[in-house]
């Protein structure tokens, strides 16, 4: 395959040393057509120097650090651009703690070459969620409806981190005018490329809770979310 089909997930990461070594060696195991960008925000764990020894001996695999933490969506817009810079087809977003599970990254790459965003779904048929306590569900559910009704999107898991976009996708987008951070910021991406009129499709996906290192899901993110979803409504139309 040449770069112009290749495919790149990007993972952002803070202190995920105890899930981002086996999660590369189970990515790179699946034998798709992926190399993997990790964007990490200067983790007091080390786990920017694990991944930096990793590349050592892995040539599809490489690391963005910055200098601080600033949130989920400044990594991945980071991460974007570094993946068209390179000219990488596909570009794939994925949580570094084995909530999204690599044995489904073939779906959503197979999925893309028929639209131009595919989303992770845990909210249509064939999706589940195993082992979220029942607040932390409840939350993310009408986190979704919340901005679905909002934005009048058809869309039914808007807050979801498991997804593929073509590169048009990411090129039509001003990624500068980017504002979120926390998990709004899949909310307005997936509105952003709606507006730009891109075909977008969610497939099934089965979403565990992690079992090794913390969530940094706290309530600055989820006040982010409620007050962003109008800004989007009100705001910005590309
Ligand atoms: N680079 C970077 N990654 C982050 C930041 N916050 C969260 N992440 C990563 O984003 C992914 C999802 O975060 P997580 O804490 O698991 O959120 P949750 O699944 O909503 O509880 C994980 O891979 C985290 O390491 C951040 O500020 N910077
Ligand atoms: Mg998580």
């Amino acid at each position: 395959m040449n770069n112009m089909s290749r495919a790149l997930v990007v993972i952002p990461t803070y202190n995920e040393r105890e899930n981002i070594g086996r999660l590369i060696k189970e990515i790179f195991s699946q034998n798709l057509p992926l190399d993997i960008l990790v964007v990490d925000d200067n983790s007091p764990d080390g786990t920017g120097n694990l991944v930096e020894e990793m590349k050592k001996t892995e040539p599809r695999l490489f690391i963005l650090h910055r200098n601080k933490k600033e949130g989920i969506g400044r990594a991945y817009l980071e991460g974007f651009k570094w993946a068209l810079s390179k000219n990488y087809e596909y570009i794939l977003e994925m949580d570094a703690d084995f909530s999204h599970d690599p044995r489904e990254l073939g779906s959503l790459l197979e999925s893309a070459r028929e639209n131009d965003l595919v989303l992770g779904s845990r909210y249509i048929k064939g999706g589940k969620i195993i082992g979220w306590s029942w607040p932390r569900r409840t939350v993310s559910y009408f986190g979704s409806l919340y901005a679905r009704i909002i934005l009048g999107l058809g869309i039914h898991d808007l807050t979801g981190g498991f997804k593929c976009f073509k590169r048009i996708v990411l090129e039509t987008i001003d990624l500068d005018k980017v504002k979120s951070n926390g998990f709004v910021f899949q909310i307005e991406m997936t509105y952003l490329a709606k507006k730009n009129g891109f075909k977008i499709k969610e497939v099934p996906i089965t979403f565990r809770d992690r079992t090794a290192g913390h969530s940094k899901f706290d309530k600055k993110i989820f006040f982010e979310a409620l007050r962003n979803v109008w800004l989007l409504r009100f705001g910005r139309a590309k």
